[in-house]
């Protein structure tokens, strides 16, 4: 039987003394453990950000990529090797401003990965300027009149772009997002779950207690159904006085490895390749 202990790495930890992303960190361990898999039989994919450390601070696979990048490569490794479940740790600038375009096509693919956004509404690593999600208003060393643009909304853009999973977590309810965790690998198909993480040191407004007063779980309210699209959709878009955190919208459809026939066979990574003679076609590109 896995033990939290068992997840833990010997590295460091870099993040400031009260940062949202530990609460984030402990349940990630904490939904590992309830998985009930090994660390050999997990991949942790991160891109570049405060949210991107996390994977270095958990003892499983780990693949570091580039700034935005961290959703084809979580992908493809699924594809190749559907045995492994496969997690992504990303920032709302990573995932929603630099990587916004893998997003959105990898929400379409619908492989069987589960994004958890840490989504402190700031660039955290850079020192504070204005992320895709920074509420309108506030004032940055960037942005020193204010945010001007309407911030995105990734929970409805999930939605509407077909998201079989959307979720929204809050890196101060442990016990609640590692539920939200849980759903999410255990939801065939592509899974977001946007988290609501302090970052103390360079987002003043969106803090513990500003999010505290307003978070409210929508799916206590039992006459709440996360299939009603429209309802999902209508909530997804409340911000303001009351967030609503828990799964949103639910739905099943097929994944990209059953479109491709892929849950037919045994999985890529065991195919033999010694034999495979490839000298034909690297000679068509030789000049
Ligand atoms: C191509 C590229 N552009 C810009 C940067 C600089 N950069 C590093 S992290 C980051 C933003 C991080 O913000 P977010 O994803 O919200 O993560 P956080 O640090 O807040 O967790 C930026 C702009 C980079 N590393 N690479
Ligand atoms: S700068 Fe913000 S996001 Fe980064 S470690 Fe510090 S509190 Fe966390």
């Amino acid at each position: 039987m896995m033990d939290v202990k068992d997840f833990k790495s010997n590295d460091e930890i870099a993040w400031c003394p009260g940062c949202g992303n530990f609460g984030i960190l402990n349940a990630v361990k904490k939904t590992l453990v309830r998985l009930g898999k090994p660390p050999k039989d997990i991949l942790l994919v991160s891109g570049i950000g405060q949210a991107a450390k996390l994977p270095h601070y958990v003892r499983c696979n780990c693949f570091n990529g580039l700034h935005g990048r961290a959703l084809p490569v979580a992908a493809a490794a699924k594809i190749a090797n559907r045995n492994l479940t496969v997690l992504v740790t990303t920032g709302d600038g990573d995932c929603y401003g630099e990587g916004g375009n893998h997003l959105i096509h990898n929400i379409r693919r619908n492989t069987d990965i589960t994004v958890i956004v840490h989504d402190n509404q700031i660039y955290g690593l850079t020192k504070g300027q204005a992320s895709p999600t920074t509420d309108p208003g506030y004032v940055t060393k960037i942005q020193m009149e204010g945010v001007i643009l309407d911030p995105l909304h990734p929970l409805e853009m999930a939605i509407a772009l077909g998201a079989g999973f959307v979720a929204r977590g809050y890196s101060l309810d442990i016990e609640h997002l590692s539920w939200l965790i849980l759903e999410g690998i255990k939801h065939k198909g592509f899974s977001l779950i946007d988290v609501l993480q302090p970052c103390v040191s360079f987002n003043k407004k969106n803090t513990y207690e500003w999010y505290t007063r307003r978070v409210y779980k929508i799916n206590d309210d039992s006459s709440y159904n996360p299939e009603d699209k429209i309802a999902a959709y209508k909530n997804a878009h409340e911000w303001g006085e009351r967030i609503p955190i828990g799964i949103i919208y639910r739905a099943e459809k097929e994944t990209y490895e059953e479109k491709k026939g892929l849950t037919q066979m045994p999985p890529l990574v065991e195919e033999q390749i010694e034999d495979i003679d490839i000298k034909g076609i690297l000679n068509e590109f030789a000049y």
